[in-house]
């Protein structure tokens, strides 16, 4: 890994929690649960000349996609990690994550204040994110994240509805029971279109075959996360047996840089997932994409229904080169009926979405609406004794 580029330090005025909860257009079912409303922690960090960063917190209400929660990370933020911000020399994104390390796990957390921190950065040296982070401000292929469906024909409405949108890949939630029969429907209904699933870790290994199965009757291009977090064999197993046009893909499994360089040895994956909210932000992002880019593994950014400040830092990152395939990252449209961020995110030529080219993730949130979606707000003063 290079050296992490040294940024200027930041001086600290004050940080603002927010807990949000907005409504989502409609649910967004999964493996693991229904999701109706997004509930989440959102933060700002202020410097001594009044230049704001934004990053929000991925976590659910509730700890099942991982075992984090708003409610761990509302603790964890407000007693150890925010308490780490004032420094007599300042901070950077790195000095936080090397000061956070201190704590075991509780990775969203972490991420929150680290991307604030690399927002606020990038914004003092008035440069996009994208060109921070070692991208460059292009359009970024996207496609759309469906969750499961009550029937096999509503999946397809949905698809239909997505395509006729707009989006050129199609990811499919999948889980014991709404697996063959929904495949089967779509891959009728539309013979051609780039098809992926994600299980969210809801299949055991004697599903393999049935996987492996469905890769080659659906054309499948991409199978994400089918079995637990911590069974990497059973990946490089079912990795073996897929066709080379079906690839295994981990999103949950890759925790950080030392279960991909695993992950890789094993072979239990041929694509990377990476959500910069759910490994720890996005200095160990890019340290994931290096290690992908040098085995020759291609990279997508994953989403976890944020808002337009989450998905402005997702975009960000996926401006990177080795993010080639089409990231989980849609049209404001997809998630909110008004996302907190004004213009809305809407769908480019492709299937792809522009990163903004202002400071930093080039996007704020529209005052009235946050005041309006706000449910408890913490204020932290900041400042080193003396300063300011
Ligand atoms: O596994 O990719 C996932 C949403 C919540 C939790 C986990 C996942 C997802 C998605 C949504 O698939 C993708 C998006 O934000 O567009
Ligand atoms: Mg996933």
């Amino acid at each position: 890994m290079p050296p992490p580029r040294e940024l200027p330090p930041l001086y600290l005025r004050r940080a603002v929690l927010r807990e949000l909860d907005l409504p989502l257009v409609r649910p967004f079912a999964t493996s693991f649960g229904v999701e109706r409303r997004r509930q989440l922690l959102l933060l700002s960090v202020e410097d001594v000349e009044g230049t704001v960063g934004w990053a929000e917190c991925v976590a659910g209400r509730d700890p099942l996609y991982s075992s984090e929660s708003v409610g761990t990370a509302r603790e964890m933020l407000l007693r150890y990690l925010l308490p780490l911000l004032p420094s007599p020399a300042g901070i950077t994104p790195h000095r936080f994550r090397v000061a956070a390390d201190a704590y075991r796990g509780h990775p969203m957390a972490k991420a929150t204040v680290e991307m604030a921190l690399w927002d606020l950065s990038a914004r003092a040296l008035r440069t996009p994110l994208s060109r921070l982070l070692g991208g460059r401000v292009r359009p970024v292929p996207v496609g759309v994240s469906v969750g499961l469906q009550a029937s096999p024909q509503a999946l397809v409405a949905q698809v239909e509805g997505y395509r006729a949108a707009g989006y050129g890949r199609i990811k499919l939630k999948v889980s014991p029971g709404k697996d063959e029969r929904y495949l089967a429907e779509v891959r009728k209904a539309f013979p051609d279109i780039p098809l992926w699933i994600d299980a969210n870790q809801a299949y055991d290994r004697k599903d393999l075959s049935r996987l492996a199965r469905w890769a080659r009757r659906f054309r499948l291009e991409l199978i994400e996360q089918p079995f637990p977090e911590d069974r990497l064999l059973w990946h490089a197993r079912l990795a073996r047996r897929l066709p080379s046009a079906s690839r295994l893909c981990l999103d949950e499994s890759v925790t950080g840089p030392g279960r991909l360089e695993e992950a890789l040895a094993l072979r239990a994956l041929r694509v990377l997932n990476v959500k910069p909210g759910r490994v720890g932000g996005l200095g160990p992002s890019l340290e994931l994409h290096y290690q992908a880019s040098r085995a020759k593994v291609p990279l997508w950014c994953g989403g976890m229904l944020e808002t337009g400040i989450g998905r402005a830092h997702n975009l960000s990152l996926a401006t990177l080169p080795g993010f080639t395939f089409p990231s989980d990252l849609s049209a404001s449209d997809r998630y909110y009926e008004e996302d907190l961020v004004e213009p809305p995110f809407v769908l480019g030529p492709g299937s792809t979405l522009r990163p903004r080219p202002g400071p930093g993730i080039g996007v704020d949130p529209v005052e009235s609406r946050l005041a309006r979606r706000t449910r408890a707000q913490r204020t932290l003063p900041l400042r080193v004794g003396g300063r300011d």
